[in-house]
């Protein structure tokens, strides 16, 4: 039989290689290493009010330019500027203010209490307050929150007691969860606040399944999320971005682009080839990409969001652009991994600095009444925390019951966990019969 000639394809793929360039790869690198002068002039920074305010229901195909450009009201002279300001009454800004300076005094407690061996573990979200206080003010308090777990503002601004939030931290015996969550993985059904999961990126698709089901239901709450700009790496985000679109689910899906995932730069998730914004153009879904320390464009973004959502014209993805100020949590070092001078150089600037100036110079705020504000925010938290101390602290003794651990999954306990429960305890006995230090027998 004769032989087939050889295919084209075949006889390239026989010959190929060796005049070729060979493949390789590019692996990011952060541009700004420990010790290194940083400057940031290749960020864009464009004119406040620049920006031009579709209508709610606008058809995401023609607002393409909004998920690369920056929305932006506050201007350099301190006034609100454009289409994009949500023009607020001066008491509404003061409570904005108030929200946020309350959450910096509440994260420079609980970052001391963790230095002084409170608590196991604390995360601050310095910088980025108007990405949780100023959004979530845009929203109706009974709208459903799954956070990550830096939008410590949210539940501050929703009134949540922050008792609550110390007792959690503190894992004592006040702790509503009994010490089963990480410090600071809060969960308030009362406040319609998601219980925090440190698996990045699972409350974007239960958030859009919370959404559809609203909308099954025919009620008219919507739903929103946050999430870092690293996690949106995971496929958990994309799974939500797809359903969210599809079913046009009332769904803000809010990505917090802080520059940092721990000590990998917003590079790794994608950062040097689009906006986070520009994700959700794939998708078909409307995007925006926000000035993140701009509490008025953060209010602004995420108000449009809610009356397009509320309206069944579908969800929103909104980029806050932002910086992570501090470490990623006090378990981390950034000083071993970036330039300390990226944070003076961050062009955006300080949120609660840039309200507090927007305050003053419409005339309604002065420094003095800020310095109380902060004084007063201080004293609070301490006076909350010494109340929390009262329920225990780490290490104190003064936590739930050890055999509770194995309660509250099922109605009633099984067998197998009743013997496991029991083994502990007798254990526990056995090793320790004067109890742990400081704690008694803990059963
Ligand atoms: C699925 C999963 N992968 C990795 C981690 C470890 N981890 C915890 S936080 C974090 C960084 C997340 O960064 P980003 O999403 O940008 O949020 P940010 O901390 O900046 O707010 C990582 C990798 C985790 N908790 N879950
Ligand atoms: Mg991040």
């Amino acid at each position: 039989m004769a032989e087939r000639p050889p295919a084209e394809g075949d006889r390239n793929a026989a010959s190929a290689g060796d005049n070729r360039p060979a493949l390789s790869l590019h692996v990011p690198e952060p541009k700004y290493r420990p010790g290194d002068a940083v400057d940031f002039s290749h960020i864009q920074v464009p004119e406040a009010g620049a920006q031009a305010r579709p209508d709610e229901t606008v058809d995401p195909k023609d607002m393409l330019d909004l998920a690369h450009d920056l929305i932006r009201v506050l201007g350099d002279d301190n006034k609100a500027h454009g289409p994009w300001d949500p023009k607020l009454d001066p008491e509404t800004l003061r409570t904005m203010l108030g929200h946020m300076a309350m959450t910096r005094a509440f994260d420079e407690r609980m970052f001391r209490g963790q230095r002084q061996g409170k608590t196991s573990f604390y995360m601050k979200c310095t910088g980025e307050e108007a990405t949780s206080v100023s959004a979530s003010m845009a929203l109706a308090a009974d709208d459903m929150i799954f956070p990550s777990y830096r939008q410590q503002g949210i539940l501050i601004q929703r009134g949540y007691p922050m008792i609550e939030m110390i007792n959690q931290i503190y894992s004592n015996r006040g702790d509503k969860l009994k010490g089963r969550q990480l410090p600071i993985m809060y969960s308030s059904r009362e406040h319609n606040f998601f219980s925090i999961s440190g698996n990045l990126a699972t409350q974007t698709p239960q958030a859009v399944g919370w959404a559809m089901a609203s909308a099954i239901k025919g009620d008219s709450r919507i739903a929103a999320t946050w999430v870092g700009e690293g996690s949106t790496a995971e496929g958990d985000f994309h799974s939500a971005c797809l359903f969210a679109t599809v079913y046009n689910a009332p769904v803000i899906l809010n990505v917090v682009n802080n520059q940092w995932a721990i000590s990998s730069f917003s590079g790794f998730a994608g950062a040097e080839r689009s906006t986070f914004a520009a994700r959700g153009v794939g998708y078909g879904i409307a995007s925006l990409r926000v000035d993140g320390n701009d509490p008025l464009a953060c209010y602004a973004a995420e108000q449009w969001a809610a009356n397009r959502a509320r309206a069944n014209a579908g969800p929103t993805l909104i980029e806050f652009f932002s910086y992570r100020a501090e470490g990623h949590s006090t378990s981390d070092d950034p000083s071993g991994y970036r330039s300390a001078q990226e944070r003076e150089e961050w062009p955006l600037g300080d949120p609660v600095m840039r309200l507090k100036n927007h305050l003053i110079a419409i005339g309604e705020w002065d420094e003095e009444r800020q310095e109380k504000m902060d004084l007063e925010a201080a004293e609070y938290v301490k006076k909350v925390t010494k109340e929390a101390e009262a329920n225990g602290i780490l290490g104190h003794g003064l936590h739930h019951p050890f055999r509770t651990m194995f309660e509250d999954v099922f109605e009633e306990l099984p067998w197998h966990l009743k013997e496991q429960s029991e083994q502990a305890i007798r254990e526990r006995e056995t090793k320790f019969p004067e109890g742990l230090p400081n704690e008694g027998n803990g059963a």
